[in-house]
């Protein structure tokens, strides 16, 4: 059985197990309450960050190559594009864009907002964070204005990482969206497998409950 340690962008993971019919258990991390009182999830993952897969012999962390690995070793799966499809490449960038771009900067930005004190929330690192997030931002939009999905026509492990980073910019950041980034999750979340995370996720659909989001399914 594969576990799952973790929420946070380990909903990417989930999301993508329930894309893929994949059985799984979610174990908890608390990471407010300190990792260090989790001596199980440290055995894991000796850094004590989230989230980390766990899938016999292999134990591995970072959300997008969790993904990779997970379309690789169980599938094949719709959501990974063949290499030799025209769409590949941008599958590919896609893909890590959505946390290499996107969500590890505004992860800068959120956490600087919570915890810095106040004279650090706003200076040099949180605003190039926040400026590193825009400028990758706008070749999401290029692809919106292009295509409904980041790989083109259909949806794809892409969508994952890219719809994560904008919900966590808009639910963590209060980064409000362009109309076609709200379309954009409109399609995506309206997904059956993004619905079975959010009930798996019950972290993430605690949050998203408390900002008012429709999640009446
Ligand atoms: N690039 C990593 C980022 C992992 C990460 O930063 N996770 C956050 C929560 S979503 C965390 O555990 N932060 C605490 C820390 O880094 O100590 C991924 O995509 O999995």
């Amino acid at each position: 059985m594969i576990t799952l340690w973790g929420e946070g962008r380990g909903f990417r993971v989930a999301w993508a197990l329930e894309e893929m019919g994949l059985p799984y258990r979610l174990r908890q991390v608390d990471m407010l309450a300190g990792v260090e009182n989790d001596p199980e999830f440290l055995a894991i993952n000796p850094a004590g960050f989230i989230p980390a897969l766990q899938d016999g012999e292999t134990v591995m962390v970072e959300s997008v190559a969790i993904m990779e690995y997970l379309m690789a070793r169980h599938g094949p799966t719709p959501l990974a594009p063949d290499p030799r499809d025209p769409a590949f490449g941008q599958y590919q960038q896609f893909l890590h864009l959505g946390e290499a771009g996107l969500a590890a900067s505004m992860f800068f930005v959120v956490v600087a907002k919570i915890l810095a004190p106040e004279d650090q929330k706003d200076n040099w690192g949180t605003r190039k964070a926040m400026s590193t997030f825009e400028s990758r931002r706008k070749l999401v939009a290029l692809q919106l204005a292009k295509s409904p999905y980041m790989a083109g026509d259909r949806f794809t492990a892409a969508d994952i990482s890219i719809s994560y980073a904008l919900e966590f910019a808009r639910r963590a950041g209060g980064v409000p969206l362009t109309e076609a980034e709200a379309a954009y999750l409109k399609r995506t979340t309206a997904r059956e497998g993004y619905r079975r995370a959010m009930d798996k996720c019950a972290a993430v659909k605690a949050w998203a409950k408390s900002l008012g989001e429709d999640i009446s399914w």
